[in-house]
């Protein structure tokens, strides 16, 4: 039986009843897929997710890949290799990429709603299966040349990786030391060590190209310090004729030199990748190719990131929806104790524990927050459609832009510590001392999700993007205009009556976000030395409360959209439906009502914690701790 439970009730719910993605489906951009084809490559993705994805899921941390140093490689299990050749071959990897590149461009909403099935049955499939899609990054980028690369990585279904992190630069990507330099025919050697290389140990593929940030030498203007003096090079494992694509049977001297033993996702090759060290494997230089003829790394990489933290937050997100559902399973079938109205009496049946209010609590816990954070995913998403929209007709929508820019570390940071920590407290405690074992897969999730939190830019990553470059850097445009939303909403009569405490508790929970906004503003304008009485240190204030700025704001954000789908279960509601659909709807409406009264009260205590900052542990001698 599956590991792997769906909700493809609760996708579908966002996607049409409150996303309206109808009316974007089957027009202009997006003409090759009308809604009812979404539909069925939904059905169809849901199935496989449950059945060929899922069906390699445990084999694969059972029995993981083992470097092998005589071969500088890491060969995957037969199961896993299995899954992603079905996922290659259906072909649904076409959706993500450009329609120069052969692609069928998807919104992205439909793309992520496929996403969470993925993510959730076996993440590492979407991973290794990303080359096509990094592909698009290099022709978006790049000259004719790249273009052909590109194409050829698309055509031959190559895999790719990224690589940022070194053994001394990891948050810091600035401090990378890779070097390049330029050789006579236009191509450059890539000489470092780079560390942390998701997939670069592949052999699903006859070749794997690393999008590689490094440092050129000996250039007037370039290859400065910090993150800005980095340059982004196309480095492949294999050489290849730059005209046809075909293997020249050389080797570049890019080698995986160590595969990370790991907590979870074991599946997924973590490397050390050594580039043009002759001690290592034959020797060979490691050549690659500057993207774009343009020494814009950075910001090149920054388009491959934020992909990949969509990503992270929504792998997150759909193994905390997994958890959720198998723990339902569970507690729906499991006996344990008598109904606590019927605790003096010794000889009371015994129930199933959906009875014990506690695992109510924690049921409907994990379901709001699951919840939530799909419609957060999918919301996203949904602008990230009309950033495609736009682009489609060659213009930009800014606040498309700025919108996605600022959800997207709520997605990531807030995505990934909820679910990590729901997994664990929640999800495997639903099964009481069962849960730790491997016969069931939620010790499995809770290894699996705690990378969420690390990679792509760890949570104190996201909390300082969030207020640093997202909120301040913006201007507050984008946290305004959603500010104006949830206010209109608050304001409206969204529920007819049945979501009035909510919306009163929503209107102070915004009332405290904002709160905790300006005094975050205040605080860093204090820090400012050029203006009167301003104190440097006053921005050690700010940066102890950007984790909790953004899970605060992140507790509002998910409560809106909930409270948003509960007005539209209320409608449908109001009318003719289904058994199935009746309960479906009630639930949304509970896990709105739950969420909002469970979670928007202690945020006023989050503004008097953020607002009660001093600098005392900032003060306190290293030794004390
Ligand atoms: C990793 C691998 O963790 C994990 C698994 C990978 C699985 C891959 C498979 C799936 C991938 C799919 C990919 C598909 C491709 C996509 C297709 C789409 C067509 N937003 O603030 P400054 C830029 S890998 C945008 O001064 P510092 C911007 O250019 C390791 N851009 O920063 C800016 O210039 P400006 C992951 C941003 O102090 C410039 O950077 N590692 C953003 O120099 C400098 O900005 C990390 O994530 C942003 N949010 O450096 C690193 N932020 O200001 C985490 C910056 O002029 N560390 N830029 O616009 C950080 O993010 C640091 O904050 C830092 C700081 C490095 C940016």
């Amino acid at each position: 039986m599956s590991h792997y439970k769906s909700n493809m009730r609760d996708i579908e719910f966002n996607l049409f009843e409150v996303l309206n993605r109808d009316e974007v489906l089957g027009t202009g951009a997006f003409e090759a897929i009308d809604s009812e084809t979404a539909r069925t490559i939904l059905g169809e993705m849901d199935r496989m997710a449950r059945e060929d994805l899922a069906a390699s899921y445990e084999d694969s941390d059972r029995n993981p890949p083992v470097f092998d140093p005589k071969t500088n490689s890491a060969p995957l299990p037969a199961a896993f290799k299995k899954s992603y050749k079905t996922y290659m071959d259906s072909e649904y990897w076409r959706l993500q990429i450009n329609e120069d590149l052969g692609g069928t461009p998807a919104p992205s909403s439909l793309i992520w709603a496929m996403g969470e099935l993925i993510l959730g049955s076996n993440a590492p499939i979407w991973m290794y299966a990303a080359g096509p899609m990094f592909a698009g990054v290099v022709w978006n980028n790049g000259t004719e040349r790249d273009k052909k690369i590109a194409q050829f990585m698309v055509d031959k279904e190559w895999g790719a990786t990224m690589v940022l992190t070194e053994p001394d630069a990891g948050s810091d990507v600035g401090a990378g030391r890779t070097k390049a330099t330029l050789n006579d025919d236009g191509s450059w050697n890539i000489t470092g060590v780079k560390r942390f290389i998701t997939s670069a140990a592949n052999d699903m593929t006859e070749n794997v190209i690393h999008l590689v940030l490094a440092r050129p030498q000996g250039i007037d203007g370039v290859g400065g310090p910090g993150t800005k003096g980095l340059s982004m090079f196309i480095v492949p494992e294999h050489r290849f004729d730059l005209e046809t694509g075909e293997l020249t049977g050389e080797r570049n001297g890019a080698y995986v030199t160590n595969v990370e033993h790991k907590m979870g996702i074991k599946v997924s090759n973590t490397c050390e990748v050594t580039f043009g060290d002759s001690s290592v494997g034959g020797g060979e230089a490691a050549q690659g190719w500057l993207v774009g003829e343009v020494h814009n790394g950075i910001a090149q990489m920054f388009q491959v990131i934020e992909n990949a933290r969509m990503m992270v937050g929504t792998k997150a997100i759909a193994t905390l929806s997994t958890g959720y559902l198998n723990a339902l399973e569970y507690a729906k079938t499991r006996e344990q104790g008598a109904d606590l109205t019927e605790s003096a009496n010794k000889a009371a049946p015994r129930v199933t524990i959906t009875h014990h209010p506690d695992v109510r609590r924690s049921l409907m816990t994990q379901k709001a927050f699951a919840e939530a954070m799909r419609s957060l995913v999918l919301y996203t998403a949904s602008w990230q459609d009309q950033i495609q929209i736009a682009e489609h007709t060659g213009e930009r929508n800014e606040l498309a832009e700025r919108i996605n820019d600022l959800l997207l570390p709520i997605v990531k940071g807030y995505g990934s510590e909820r679910s990590w920590v729901l997994l664990g407290t929640e999800s495997l405690q639903t099964l009481g001392g069962s849960g730790f074992l491997q016969e069931y897969p939620i010790e499995q999730y809770v290894r699996d999700a705690k990378i969420d939190t690390l990679y792509e830019g760890t949570t104190a990553i996201q909390g300082q993007d969030f207020f640093f470059r997202k909120i301040v850097k913006d201007q507050a445009k984008a946290l305004g205009y959603i500010n104006n939303e949830i206010d209109a909403f608050i304001k409206s009569e969204a529920g007819n009556g049945r979501l009035k405490v909510e919306r009163e508790l929503l209107a102070k929970a915004l009332e405290d976000g904002g709160a905790l906004v300006n005094h975050m503003i205040g605080t860093l304008m204090s820090a400012d030395e050029s203006a009167e009485g301003g104190n440097i240190k006053n921005i050690y204030k700010v940066g102890l409360n950007t984790s909790r700025l953004l899970m605060v704001l992140g507790d509002i954000v998910c409560a809106w959209l909930l409270l948003r789908g509960a007005d539209v279960a209320l409608q449908k509601l109001s009318g003719e439906v289904s058994a199935s659909d009746k309960a479906f709807y009630e639930g949304k409406v509970a896990a709105a009502q739950f969420f909002a009264r469970t979670n928007l009260p202690k945020l006023t205590a989050e503004l008097a914690i953020a607002e009660a900052t001093d600098l005392s542990i900032m003060e306190l001698d290293e030794a004390s701790f």
